[in-house]
């Protein structure tokens, strides 16, 4: 495997004499490695394989990646930044390509690791959780007069109407026969599915706009300064265009939930208010100029369709018998949906005061 990876890093141009290639974190989705590099001076790197199975086109994906960050450069420059590391830098082949393409059809791609970043699992004061919310602001502001169309290389990605298609079939077909077992969680998925789609008609139809969107804000994919003010937002895989409220929606079930996303212990899974207000005070600090009124009205919505549609995902992959999800074991995933559930409930039982929060703050900045 050594072998093989520094065979693949030494496509890339990169500044500097290799020293090792080694494993880092624990991505549900692509591999990722951190090259190191000899010496102070020279940079090191971030490494991955990309997950062909779900990423179809990477040629695709990286090239909306480099729109995206070349985009959000130009602004980070124009207002005094640092541009090696409030956005991600991506690093190409000899040939120029954003990515290596191997005997395999395995697709790896290579960009900068950010010196002296802090990266958390779980926002544990409010202080952090309103930085989050502002460094999550800052990128969809500054991409909000981005013109140019991404390639849509998840058709479908935040879109009820398309996982209720996948959801309907994995049942229809139960190919591993675990559904005769979860009446439960299949019932707490369909009691919810009227509303969920009312909501994304608004965003079909356009009531609520398209804009440029990163649509997988856990706490894990930004990371932090030093000094606990965000720096930068990784993890570009999936910017699209869709809505904003996914961005924030998904930030919600992430950031606020006072125990693990697979959490077995569900006393420890709830909504957390606190890190709720921070984060919408954060973040609406950077937005309340660009957002219309129909997005502010759907914010805390989003937060419950996005932690509901998680909860659909990973039921759905248990179903489907765990091909999208890597897993620990072989119930992960229902752990997983057990977990999200709990947080759905929670947000459910909070919602009027997660709307006062939204509408307070939208006053209050605008
Ligand atoms: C995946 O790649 P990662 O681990 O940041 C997933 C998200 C899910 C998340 C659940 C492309 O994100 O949509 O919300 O896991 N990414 C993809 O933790 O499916
Ligand atoms: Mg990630």
């Amino acid at each position: 495997m050594k072998d093989k990876l520094f065979d693949v890093a030494s496509r890339f141009v990169l500044e500097g004499k290799i020293e090792d290639i080694k494993p880092l974190g624990e991505g549900f989705i692509n591999d990722t490695f951190l090259i190191t590099t000899e010496g102070e001076e020279s940079p090191n790197y971030i490494l991955q394989r990309k997950n062909t199975n779900i990423f179809k086109d990477v040629p695709g994906m990286m090239g909306n990646i480099q729109k995206v960050t070349a985009h959000l450069k130009a602004k980070i420059k124009a207002a005094g930044g640092d541009t090696s590391r409030e956005a991600m830098t991506i690093n190409v082949t000899e040939e120029g390509l954003p990515y290596f393409a191997d005997e395999n059809n395995d697709y790896w791609t290579i960009c900068m690791f950010i010196k002296d970043n802090i990266t958390y699992e779980a926002a544990d004061s409010p202080e952090l959780a309103f930085a989050g919310g502002k460094g999550i602001g800052k990128f969809q502001a500054m991409l909000a007069d981005m013109k140019e169309p991404l390639v849509d290389i998840l058709p479908g990605f935040h879109n009820i109407r398309f996982r209720f298609k996948q959801w309907d079939e994995v049942l229809a077909n139960d190919p591993v026969g675990r559904k005769k077992d979860l009446q439960k969680e299949i019932e707490w998925v369909e009691s919810r599915r009227e509303e969920m789609l009312k909501f994304w008609e608004l965003v079909e139809n356009g009531t609520i706009p398209t804009r440029v969107t990163h649509n997988d804000t856990k706490i894990n994919n930004i990371l932090f300064d030093q000094d606990g003010s965000d720096l930068c937002v990784i993890d570009l895989d999936t910017v699209l265009n869709s809505t904003v409220l996914n961005d924030y929606g998904d930030a919600m079930r992430s950031y606020t939930n006072t125990g693990l996303e697979d959490d077995e212990n569900l006393d420890n899974v709830s909504m957390d208010m606190e890190i709720f207000t921070a984060y919408t005070k954060g973040y609406l600090g950077e937005t309340i100029s660009f957002l219309t009124e129909k997005e502010l009205e759907y914010l805390a919505f989003s937060a419950k369709y996005i932690t509901y549609e998680q909860v659909l995902r990973f039921l759905m992959d248990y179903i489907d018998g765990d091909n999208y999800y890597k897993v620990k074991s072989p119930e992960h995933n229902l752990v997983r949906t057990h977990a999200q559930y709990k947080l759905l409930t929670s947000m459910e039982e909070q919602f009027e005061e997660m709307n006062k929060v939204v509408n307070q703050y939208s006053k209050e900045l605008s």
